[in-house]
């Protein structure tokens, strides 16, 4: 038997932390990171996120290795940056500010005119021009502050009924036809260099009277010159429902076609509890087309998801029976839709 000799020690021992060595960068140059995949296929791959989440080390290693863009779920909405009229909550969204430049991630706000969470004094207002007044004041103060920092907002958000008729709000009701013009000229003056968008659900289908009056809508607004750079399609998606891609893509196209960008904005996908077999392929299916659509529209190019995990989500809340609609189960446990979403990404 061949001893073994102090110069046979060493080159055993040579070989043993070569293979790890070579184990470890064969892993790390192995498949690429979802936000290097996003980024090399010039998209927005984004997600929204709870005031919490920066401080949660878990929730951090995931978005700094997924996402290239962040959006506060809650942080920007009216009630909770400016609670009273006179009064500023800035250190979450200062805080995600910093964290998003910190992390060389983009930052988008969400959202100035809206009709929910909203100041009780809102509510209070009874003319056009006090309306005018704070609503300009309130989107100036807030870009101002983060001027070249923050680089799209949702200015308005849902102001549609299912007819595609406008929603009837404090906004519309006391400004009048012009309220949009308002809120988007004061956004464009605030800070010239930020995208404007137009938010809203079940828009993103062209062939619905809701899709085609939002696209009217923004046409008519081009038209007199309001500024409006892209439009944002929610989509809260139930698996379940039939998932028209020609529709979606056809609307794209036409948005595209005037120069206005389109970004799949709030995604996630519901399915009635429990997940089972039939259910779950449902699920992975819309991930997986929406992710492919964003990737090969040069229209679109955005989609982000509107949370991490099944744990700390709206929908049980706000749909009983329904749920299990993000990528990452309770545990932060890759579900089948992770990869299925990671797929139509990567178009691999
Ligand atoms: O996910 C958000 C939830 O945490 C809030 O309680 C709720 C009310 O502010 O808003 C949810 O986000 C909504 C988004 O701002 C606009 N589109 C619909 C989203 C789900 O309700």
């Amino acid at each position: 038997m061949k001893r073994l000799t102090a110069t046979n020690a060493f080159r055993a021992a040579f070989a043993i932390v070569s293979i790890a060595a070579l184990a470890t960068a064969l892993a790390s140059c192995g498949s690429p990171s979802p936000r290097k995949i996003a980024d090399r296929n010039g998209m927005v791959f984004g997600l929204a996120i709870k005031a919490g989440d920066i401080y949660t080390p878990e929730t951090v290693k995931i978005m700094k290795s997924h996402f290239n863009l962040i959006v506060p779920e809650d942080s920007m909405k009216w009630v909770n940056i400016r609670p009273k009229k006179d009064f500023w909550n800035w250190s979450d969204m200062d805080a995600m500010v910093d964290f998003a430049e910190k992390n060389r991630m983009r930052i988008k706000g969400h959202t100035f005119l809206w009709q929910d969470q909203n100041g009780p004094y809102v509510h209070s207002l009874k003319t056009r021009e006090e309306a005018v007044e704070l609503l300009t004041d309130h989107i100036t103060t807030i870009m101002t502050r983060y001027k070249g920092r923050i680089s799209e907002y949702d200015v308005a958000n849902e102001v549609f009924n299912e007819d595609g008729t406008l929603r009837d709000t404090i906004w519309y009701r006391l400004i009048g036809d012009d309220f949009l013009d308002v809120a988007f000229k004061a956004a464009r003056a605030a800070d010239p260099d930020a995208k404007l968008i137009l938010c809203d659900y079940n828009t993103e289908y062209a062939g619905t009277a809701k899709g085609d009056a939002s696209y009217e809508l923004v046409k008519e607004m081009k038209a007199r010159g309001v500024p409006v750079d892209g439009v944002a399609f929610q989509l809260h998606c139930m698996a379940e429902l039939p998932f028209n891609e020609e529709a979606i893509r056809e609307n794209i196209r036409r948005f595209h076609a005037m120069g206005v960008s389109c970004s799949f904005s709030e995604v996630d996908v519901r399915v009635k509890l429990p997940l089972d077999e039939v259910n779950t392929a449902q699920q992975n299916n819309v991930y997986e087309r929406l992710a492919a659509i964003a990737r090969t529209e040069p229209g679109a190019k955005s989609l982000i998801l509107w949370g991490l995990s099944d744990k700390g989500s709206w929908i049980p809340r706000a749909f009983p029976g329904f749920g299990s609609a993000n990528i990452f189960d309770k545990d932060m446990k890759k579900k089948p839709a992770y990869y299925a979403l990671m797929k139509g990404l990567s178009g691999k």
